[in-house]
């Protein structure tokens, strides 16, 4: 499916009035800041739009919403029926987690992954693009005639800064420095937002980290890391499943691992497999064999507990290492 023009995203908005946003389930700062930024700004000229997300915003986060965690769809008002469908940074109608119902119904989906399964009437997807808030930049930036106030270009600012490791990945672009400049001209302040990015870990997350890293195991003479943490380890040490988010980027850290992979167990039985390349193996091929997805560089996948030795192994197969 191709797809429709910055102009005709604008047209679309403009159009209608009651709007909701989605969000990917596990919200990260990318699919945050594209669906705030976007939210401000049609509230600004005049819309009712509303975010949506299947799960709660994690603490660490929650710098971006004004401290709100709860964006599913019971928080909307009573009876409020949008007019229009959103969605920002889902790849494919899993992401939607609970309302993966919904996908079928989204009229507009805007994303920057390759895998990106087109599940909305209409798309603009730009996998050249580092982060989904690039493509909202150019949305808003057209929308407000380049008059992006400087909450907008804050939310936007720490949604490319996160998709890029702090500009450090091999997603950067020229391009993504303009726009991290234009954002800053615009009063994003990147001092503030990378310290809340990188700077700054609850000291839970800093011990499911240092537990995580105690049991991890090589495989392909130290190429690929693995290890899981399971219920009975979040409760035995009292971390929340928000805790364990950036696991999976220490582990990668390590010398010589080439791929990492982590399983964190979400619901009884249910595993997330996170996964990272830092080389030609593309994880994101590896993931959707197991239904899941995203970029060469950065994927996951779920399964039940009784796939998941059978799905690392398979994933660790598929690298090819020697
Ligand atoms: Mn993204």
């Amino acid at each position: 499916m191709n797809n429709i023009s910055i102009n005709s995203i604008c047209k679309m908005l403009m159009k209608h009035s009651r709007i909701i946003v989605f969000m990917h389930e596990n919200p990260d700062a990318d699919t945050i800041g594209s669906c705030f930024a976007l939210v401000y700004t049609m509230r600004s000229l005049g819309k009712t739009i509303f975010p949506v997300c299947a799960d709660k915003i994690p603490s660490s986060l929650t710098f971006m919403t004004d401290g709100e965690r709860d964006f599913s769809l019971d928080s909307l008002p009573d009876g409020f029926e949008p007019d229009l469908r959103v969605s920002v940074d889902i790849a494919s109608p899993g992401q939607f987690g609970k309302y993966k119902d919904l996908a079928g119904r989204v009229d507009l989906a805007m994303d920057h992954h390759a895998t990106h399964d087109s599940f909305a009437s209409v798309q603009y997807v730009d996998a050249a693009s580092s982060a989904c808030a690039e493509i909202i930049y150019r949305v808003v930036n057209r929308l407000l005639y380049g008059d992006i106030p400087q909450k907008t270009a804050a939310l936007l600012y720490a949604a490319i800064a996160a998709d890029t490791g702090g500009f450090r990945y091999a997603n950067t672009t020229p391009y993504t420095y303009k726009v991290a400049a234009k954002l800053i001209e615009y009063g994003a302040d990147h001092a503030e937002i990378c310290h809340n990015l990188f700077e700054c870990k609850s000291k839970a997350a800093i011990a499911a980290e240092a537990f995580a890293m105690s049991n991890v195991t090589y495989f392909c003479g130290g190429k690929i890391v693995y290890t899981k943490i399971t219920l009975a380890d979040k409760a035995e040490h009292g971390f929340e499943d928000e805790d364990t988010y950036d696991v999976i980027n220490t582990i990668r850290r390590v010398d010589g691992v080439k791929v990492a992979i982590f399983a964190r167990e979400r619901e009884p039985g249910q595993y997330k497999i996170s996964t990272r390349s830092a080389c030609e193996v593309d994880v994101a091929k590896i993931c959707s064999a197991f239904g899941g997805g995203g970029h060469p560089g950065a994927a996951g996948c779920s399964v039940s507990e009784a796939e998941l030795d059978g799905a690392v192994k398979r994933i660790i197969d598929e690298c090819r290492f020697e």
